[in-house]
């Protein structure tokens, strides 16, 4: 069960994205379409608000936030989520955040294929453009037994898998990383199974609090956290969660991920927070706050059982905590 303390808009004000800071953005954009800007944008100091302010979708954020979904946690500072990561093309270490800089986001092309009604390829700005954007507050938290809180902005994936149009024989969606040798150094150990591959069941990718998130504290999503889109399922372990998507595959064969070719008796495809389930070599009753440092008991399912248990009704043979 979700238990507020705190109402969803009262978010402490370092969170928030102020307003004005907002609408100057939206103002400068504006003056360069009407050529009343002299600099141009390309001699802005990389990284300023000015300089992001020139991504074709820096326009969409904030979005608003969903109240429907809240916690019993204090957000985590956003310098703690963009610095602290798990990105394997860019290292396999939590440092990773400064050599994803590298990434190269444009073009972006995404492809949906297999069992859908038309194949098609899709750039990311058009799909972000024609997706409802909305922000929400989740707990996250990764098998490793550390765990966050952020606010993401993104769309259900339902509304990805409506779009995409699947045939009724679709019982999973496959999703894949982009692969880019010349930005992501990670790719030359070759030892693992690249591309980074994830999968969902149908169920697990229309339920509802499955999101696409294209941002982060009320921004753009930074490249380390997996821009420009990827997978939220709160409920999962945070290995599920697959960054950078380039494609998603509908398919009627389970798909096998990343971390599970690598090593299956360790992680497996369900991976659903269970505190009662041990990973092989730790325990998972408990878990480390990023913000805090703090030690917390760990829920079933992340504290999201009334969203997604039904969808395991039955299913009792399956690993379903691993
Ligand atoms: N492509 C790709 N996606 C990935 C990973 C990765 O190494 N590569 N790591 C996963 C793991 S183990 C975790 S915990 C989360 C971390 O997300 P964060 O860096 O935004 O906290 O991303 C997941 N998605
Ligand atoms: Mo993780």
């Amino acid at each position: 069960m979700l238990i507020r303390r705190n109402k969803g808009w009262e978010i402490p004000e370092r969170d928030a994205t102020p307003e004005a800071i907002y609408k100057d953005r939206r103002q400068f954009l504006k003056g360069i379409a009407a050529g009343s800007i002299g600099a141009s944008a390309a001699a802005l100091p990389l990284g300023s608000a000015l300089a992001q302010g020139t991504s074709p979708t820096a326009d969409l954020y904030p979005a608003t936030r969903n109240p429907a979904y809240t916690v019993d946690r204090e957000i985590t500072e956003k310098a703690k989520a963009v610095t602290y990561n798990n990105y394997y093309e860019f290292g396999s270490h939590k440092s990773i955040s400064s050599a994803a800089q590298a990434l190269k986001l444009r073009p972006w092309t995404i492809k949906i294929d297999g069992l859908v009604e038309k194949p098609i390829e899709i750039d990311f700005d058009e799909l972000v453009h024609k997706m409802p954007l909305e922000e929400r507050v989740y707990r996250f938290r990764c098998v490793e037994a550390w765990a966050m809180t952020v606010p993401w902005t993104g769309f259900p994936m339902k509304a990805l898998v409506d779009f995409a149009k699947p045939l009724s024989g679709a019982k999973y969606v496959e999703m894949e990383t982009a692969t880019q040798k010349d930005t992501m150094p990670g790719l030359r150990q070759f030892w693992y199974p690249w591309p980074y591959i994830e999968g969902l069941s149908m169920a697990e990718a229309t339920n509802e609090l499955t999101l696409i998130a294209t941002g982060l504290y009320g921004e753009e999503i930074p490249k380390q956290n997996g821009a420009p889109l990827r997978l939220v399922t709160p409920w999962k372990y945070g290995f599920k969660n697959i960054k950078s998507i380039v494609r998603f595959t509908f398919t009627d064969k389970r798909p096998v991920s990343f971390w599970e070719q690598l090593n299956k008796d360790e992680y497996g495809f369900w991976a659903n927070v269970n505190p009662k389930v041990p990973h092989p070599r730790w325990s998972q009753a408990s878990e480390r706050l990023l913000n805090s440092g703090e030690t917390v008991p760990t829920q079933i399912y992340n504290g999201y059982g009334d969203y997604v248990a039904d969808i395991y009704k039955g299913m009792d043979d399956e690993k379903l905590f691993m």
